[in-house]
This record gives C-alpha cells, sequence and structure tokens, in this order.
C-alpha cells in the first residue's frame, strides 16, 4: 500500500501519475506549501529535507520524485511503464530519466525558489535558471523531431510522464514549453491518457489541465 504526501502540481505529479497508470491503490496526503507544512516537525520526521513528495512505501518513507517513480514502474512491472532491464532501450530511458531529473528539474527549483540560498542574488538566479530551461526545451524538441513521438520514439514511458509534469512547470513562463511545437504536441498527446484528467482532479489542478 502507498500513501503519497504531495502539494497541488508539485514534484508529485510525476509519482501520482505513474501510481495511476500502474493502478497500484493509494493514498494521498495534502501538505499545503504555502502554509509551511512542509517543515512541521511531524513532516520533517518523514522527509528531513522538507519537500514533496514522499512515498510511503509498506510503512517506509521514502524521498525524491525520480527515485519515487522508477520504484512504482520497477515494483509494477506488468504496467510497463519502462523498458526492462536489459531491452535495447533501457539505457536511453535511464538517460532521460537522468537528465530531465539532474539537469532540468533542479534549474526549475531556481527558478521557483531563487532566494533557496542567495536571496540578493534571486534575480539574477531567475534569469541564469530561464535560460538553462530553455536550453533543455531546445534539445528535447530537437530530439522530439528527429525520433519522436515519444522520447523513447513510437513508445510511451514514464520518462514522457515525468518531461509532461516539468512543461506544465513552465506554462506561467515568458516562454512557456509549448511554445516549442514538437514539446506542445507530445503535451496534448499525453494530456489524453487517462491519468492525466484523473491527476488533474485529484490534485484540484485547472491551470494547464
Ligand atoms: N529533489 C526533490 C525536490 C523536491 C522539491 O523541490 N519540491 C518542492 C515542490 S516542487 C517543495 O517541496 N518545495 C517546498 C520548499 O522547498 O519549501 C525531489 O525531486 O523530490
Amino acid at each position: 500500500m502507498y500513501t503519497l504526501y504531495y502539494a497541488p502540481g508539485s514534484a508529485n505529479l510525476v509519482v501520482h501519475l505513474a501510481l495511476l497508470e500502474v493502478g497500484a491503490p493509494f493514498d494521498l496526503k495534502k501538505i499545503d506549501i504555502e502554509k509551511g507544512e512542509q517543515r512541521s516537525p511531524a513532516y520533517l520526521a518523514i522527509n528531513p529535507h522538507g519537500v514533496v513528495p514522499t512515498l510511503m512505501v509498506d510503512g517506509q518513507p521514502c524521498m525524491e520524485a525520480v527515485a519515487l517513480a522508477l520504484l512504482v514502474a520497477e515494483r509494477h512491472p506488468e504496467a510497463n511503464l519502462a523498458p526492462a532491464p536489459g531491452s535495447a532501450q533501457r539505457a536511453p530511458f535511464l538517460q532521460w530519466m537522468a537528465y530531465l531529473a539532474n539537469t532540468l528539474q533542479p534549474v526549475f527549483r531556481q527558478w521557483f525558489f531563487p532566494a533557496d540560498h542567495l536571496p540578493e542574488a534571486s534575480e539574477a538566479i531567475k534569469a541564469n535558471a530561464r535560460i538553462g530551461i530553455e536550453k533543455c526545451w531546445d534539445y528535447i524538441d530537437a530530439h522530439l523531431a528527429k525520433t519522436g513521438p515519444y522520447l523513447l520514439g513510437e513508445r510511451f514511458s514514464l520518462a514522457d510522464l515525468y518531461l509532461l509534469m516539468l512543461m506544465r512547470w513552465a506554462r506561467n513562463m515568458p516562454k512557456p514549453a509549448t511554445s516549442w511545437p514538437q514539446l506542445a504536441a507530445l503535451a496534448t498527446r499525453l494530456k489524453t491518457r487517462p491519468s492525466w484528467n484523473k491527476v488533474c482532479e485529484a490534485e484540484g489542478l485547472v491551470e494547464w489541465a
């Protein structure tokens, strides 16, 4: 049994989508980031970083969105969210998951929380983040133009769900991800999956839904 601690639209979204795609039963527990509930002693006891998501897996708290999404895919191989270990698409799959987690997601953290470490440099950090994010969209869009429509070509995977979450995060940026044609087409395609409607309803997402 799983319990997902979430804040609407936050890094939990890819984990939530994965749980819906595999059809596993789970509970949701909302954390109000605006009110600072992520820093409450009760929440810090399960996630010492004070961030969402946390996924309780058989009573054990697990952290880091990319790890949680991979864990869900691994625990429910029948849902085919990830190419099997040893298969030809395993390497590109892992590469995309790592790229999204290591290169793109951290720059979003700088965009949304620019005052994390150097409050006096917030403006410069945001400007830098915007450049970094748009560079990633250039790269991914060019890849999709060559070998789309999904990140793994004809094969839908968890990596596309991860990308969908990150594209949504850019909706109010000066140049949203959907300004790139292949990214826009992929977002439209992924939003037709039943998991998308369900996640929007469950998390109460109305913007870019
Ligand atoms: N590396 C973490 C980052 C999670 C993260 O930054 N979550 C944000 C929401 S998207 C958060 O909880 N922010 C609240 C805060 O930093 O106070 C992960 O991927 O799970």
